[in-house]
């Protein structure tokens, strides 16, 4: 396992990088670049994250969120043009040393919850909450604002503005999409990305929808096992590869986390995990909880169980954390919370790694 830590880059994360280093056992980043989906990333832009990156003694071999154009998840005419600046962007990565891409497939919207600081009426702290229930009332249009409200300022990642300025357009263009046809658009996207992938050395991860079932009467095809399985059947390789988001997959109660990652890992299909605690309010409805296991729902020592039989070189990161100790910072990523759960995700991996050398 490489323990890996989600950063905006300097210009857009309050958190310095001499910090990130400091949390014990932390390798690198998954790290990005704030662009537009299909926008072509320069070398010189990659470079000079990677210089800096390595400069505080840090790797970069994950990068997070090189954002599909949602004309070829559409699948119009405009699609070649996106797919082949992504080949480009892949191309340029790999000559930096970046092995794996997470990037998703969603339409319109990556992440969505209903309120980005929720209390944790036991300790004070607050988490991203989602209620199926207020989104009904509040509307694609509404979430969006609400959301860029609730933000703090902050750039969101899968909330790019020139990206949702369109929703209204976008959200038409969609009607009649179904998710076989979105699936036959993400095969013509694979089938031109992958054998690149193969030749350069990186792998794509496909990061699941969140929470785990369609919104807005969009077409999701990422939030179950079975659907992962006919995701790695679109383009049979081990380029084409997932990232086991354990809080996304996990907003379904249906979803058996740890046997899910043994699946895939068995296939040797994990490129990438993200890995946190989800607790359950009733049905569609949920908060982000602390890493361990006791504070939520999912049990994170069979999940690191399941990762060191099936998939131990996989990369790692603490995903979203709750707002603790007054920080102020991005939902969902400050510093205290993920440097916690990292240090608690590090301890349960020390203790699979003892008891199994025994
Ligand atoms: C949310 C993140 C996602 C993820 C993208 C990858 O917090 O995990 O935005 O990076 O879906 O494209």
């Amino acid at each position: 396992m490489k323990m890996t830590f989600r950063w905006y880059g300097s210009q857009s994360d309050p958190i310095p990088l001499k910090y990130v280093k400091q949390i014990p056992g932390m390798s690198g980043l998954m790290g990005l670049l704030d662009k537009p989906a299909g926008v072509v990333w320069e070398e010189d832009e990659i470079k000079a994250l990677v210089d800096e990156v390595h400069a505080a003694g840090l790797e970069l071999e994950v990068i997070e969120s090189v954002n599909v154009h949602e004309d070829i998840k559409m699948g119009l005419p405009t699609r070649d043009e996106y797919i082949a600046n992504y080949i480009t962007t892949i191309r340029n990565l790999a000559k930096y040393g970046v092995k794996v891409i997470v990037y998703n497939f969603m339409p319109i919207f990556d992440w969505l919850r209903t309120d980005l600081a929720r209390e944790i009426p036991e300790d004070g702290s607050n988490s991203l909450y989602f209620n199926e229930e207020d989104l009904g009332e509040m509307g694609p249009m509404e979430i969006v604002r609400r959301t860029a409200e609730d933000s703090k300022g902050f750039t969101l990642p899968g909330w790019e503005p020139e990206r949702l300025a369109l929703l209204e357009t976008t959200l038409k263009q969609y009607e009649g999409i179904t998710p076989d046809i979105l699936r036959e658009n993400y095969k013509y996207f694979l089938d031109a990305v992958i054998p690149v992938c193969e030749e350069v050395g990186i792998r794509m991860a496909c990061h699941p929808d969140d929470p785990a079932w369609p919104i807005f009467g969009l077409p999701r095809i990422a939030h179950s096992q079975e659907d992962y399985d006919k995701i790695v059947k679109l383009h049979d390789s081990p380029a084409n590869t997932l990232c086991l988001c354990t809080g996304s997959l996990g907003s379904n109660p249906a979803n058996d986390i740890p046997a899910i990652i043994r699946h895939f890992g068995e296939m040797d299909r994990s490129g990438a995990m993200h890995v946190r605690n989800v607790k359950y309010l009733g049905y569609r409805h949920f908060r982000e909880a602390a890493h361990l296991s006791s504070t939520g729902d999912l049990d994170l020592y069979e999940i690191m169980k399941a990762i060191y039989d099936t998939c131990p070189d996989t990369y790692v990161r603490p995903d979203h954390g709750r707002m603790i100790w007054d920080e102020v910072g991005r939902p969902g990523y400050g510093l205290y919370d993920r440097a916690l759960g990292a240090c608690y995700i590090n301890g349960l991996w020390e203790a699979i790694c003892k008891e199994n050398a025994k």
